[in-house]
């Protein structure tokens, strides 16, 4: 294999064409996104100088006119200060109300300590903000009393409150508690913290990149992070990375400034509301004043090897930004593709009321399959035939894993082959199944990567959740975006969300095929099904290429 730059499908297949990946070496954490003055700038947590973490991180920066296609930058932050000599960590971007963005983030300092640090543009009307000052103040927090030097990191975007005072969160921990600290200023440069913590869970452990943000009780729109309070117009997510089992989990809420309180309407556990249940972590959101919607981007890390990394010279991808919403049920969220990518789509194919009978598969033809986008959705009748299951103690996960796509159930599983090979012995299945309990459905979704590649030495577990669907009502729907190494899908018009990173060698170019399958007994409906070529986006192209009028 030879360097990302060389950019051969044949050569890197695992480069993406639609999602977002520096030019080579390591990334993970997408840090402070925004839009301002016309241009989204994404940050984003960076290795220049190998395919592995280091603690040693820098920020590098793109830009985009409309979050598909991205204008790489120099490095935005360097670990060249005293105040985070050893790494400059994740962090978030806020646009003060005089239309100025300032950066807090998170240094390692010359004591390895983690300190939070505050950075402006150099020159504010530079439509890119190429150059980055640091503040002369830094670090602008100090590690708390009694916390670890090490535990103590990823400041949020600050919000306004009623009192005219900002308000941040850091994520850390005691004894396990994860905790997310808070933090009033006046100046965004001298900080004082609360005397009581946002918000804590026992037994958590670390938290990493929390972010809080309010959503509409009714409606799809977004919020800029200042609204604290609409008269029961907004509820509040307070999401955190757990470091422990690296997943981002997130909670709904009453957020109350006057008495700087928080009331989770949902305990956070290891059970509880995941943005997706795949590989995603480290989220970041933003508002987008242009759209007036949420967005939201995760670093997807690669499950191959050290060795692949080091061989391919590159590693992590981002999500497709997603918009995010608050579901009409008020109890989770809901998330979609960015309509943006539309503008990459080509070669429309589609159909509609298709039986597919039990142990049946039609291709999908006509498109490009290997970088796709897929949407389908299943009625089902009959369900009075649906194997029984309590769903009570029940992990997804597992099931998904005991009851794999070779499983043959009643409903289920159906669903989409992706990235599979002529024979199908690749293929990556995403699918559901569907249980009854006294009279009561349960939906499950399921990624299972077991048969994704060839290759051995490749994290290929399946994932799996629960989609809050009534099946009786409406009908099962199932979105993918398959993009050579990453294949991100949405459940239920959204509402479970799950992505894998899968390596396959056959499944590769022109030999990679897509299928729609159920291998339940039971016959089911496709009701409608459509699918797109994607074309390539031009990510990180050279800085000359992008202008506002094009
Ligand atoms: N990654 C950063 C930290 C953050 C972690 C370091 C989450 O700031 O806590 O690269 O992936």
């Amino acid at each position: 294999m030879t360097s990302a730059n060389s950019e051969s499908p044949l050569e890197q297949p695992y480069r993406t064409a639609f999602h977002f990946q520096p030019p080579k070496n390591w990334m993970n954490d997408p840090n402070a996104p925004m839009y301002y003055n016309g241009v989204y700038h994404l940050f984003y947590q960076h290795n220049p100088n190998g395919p592995l973490f280091t603690v040693q991180m820098h920020w590098a920066h793109s830009v985009s006119l409309d979050l598909i296609n991205w204008t790489h930058l120099d490095l935005a932050l360097a670990p060249i200060h005293p105040f985070d000599i050893n790494g400059c960590w994740s962090g978030s971007a806020t646009i003060l109300p005089e239309n100025k963005p300032i950066i807090l983030y998170t240094g390692i300092d010359s004591n390895n300590c983690q300190v939070q640090n505050l950075a402006v543009p150099k020159d504010p009307s530079d439509p890119y903000l190429h150059e980055w000052i640091k503040h002369t103040n830094n670090p602008v927090i100090n590690l708390p009393n009694g916390i670890l030097h090490d535990e103590f990191r990823d400041p949020s975007t600050a919000w306004l409150a009623h009192d005219g005072k900002w308000r941040i969160i850091v994520g850390s921990q005691k004894d396990k508690t994860g905790i997310a600290f808070l933090y009033h200023s006046t100046d965004l440069v001298n900080w004082s913290k609360h005397e009581t913590p946002l918000y804590e869970v026992a037994g958590s452990g670390i938290w990493e990149c929390v972010d809080f943000f309010p959503v509409l009780v009714d409606g799809k729109n977004g919020v800029d992070t200042s609204v604290v309070n609409m008269n029961g117009g907004v509820k509040h997510v307070l999401k955190v990375g757990m470091y422990d089992n690296v997943r981002d989990y997130y909670m709904i809420g009453d957020y109350d400034s006057v008495k700087e309180q928080y009331v989770a309407q949902n305990e956070l556990t290891v059970d509880t509301l995941r943005l997706d249940y795949g590989k995603y972590y480290a989220s970041k959101s933003f508002y987008d004043p242009v759209k007036n919607r949420r967005i939201l981007m995760a670093w997807v890390n690669e499950s191959d090897s050290e060795a692949d990394v080091i061989a391919k010279g590159w590693s992590g991808v981002q999500s497709l930004p997603r918009s995010v919403w608050l579901d009409r049920n008020q109890k989770q969220l809901v998330q979609w593709p960015v309509e943006e990518i539309e503008m990459l789509h080509e070669n429309e194919v589609g159909f509609q009321n298709k039986d597919l009978e039990g142990g049946s598969l039609v291709e999908i033809e006509g498109i490009t399959a290997w970088q796709a986008d897929a949407t389908i959705s299943f009625k089902l009748t009959n369900l009075e035939e649906a194997e029984e299951l309590d769903p009570s103690g029940i992990d997804p996960q597992v099931l998904c894993s005991d009851m794999n796509a070779s499983k043959k159930g009643k409903f289920g599983p159906f669903g989409l082959l992706a990235l599979a090979s002529h024979d199908l012995t690749e293929q990556t299945a995403i699918f559901f199944r569907v249980f009854q309990n006294n009279g009561k459905y349960t939906v499950v979704m399921c990624s299972d990567q077991s048969r994704s590649s060839t290759r051995n030495g490749i994290d290929k577990t399946t994932y799996g959740a629960f989609v809050d669907i009534d099946p009786q009502q409406e009908e099962i729907s199932l979105r993918t975006l398959i993009d050579h190494s990453i294949v991100e899908s949405f459940g239920g018009g959204g509402k479970t969300c799950i992505t894998a990173r899968v390596y396959p060698t056959l499944a590769i170019g022109e030999q990679a095929k897509l299928f729609a399958f159920n291998y339940g007994t039971e016959s089911v409906v496709i009701s409608d099904l459509k699918a797109w070529s994607v074309k390539k986006a031009q990510i990180n192209i050279q800085e000359t290429v992008i202008c506002k009028d094009q």
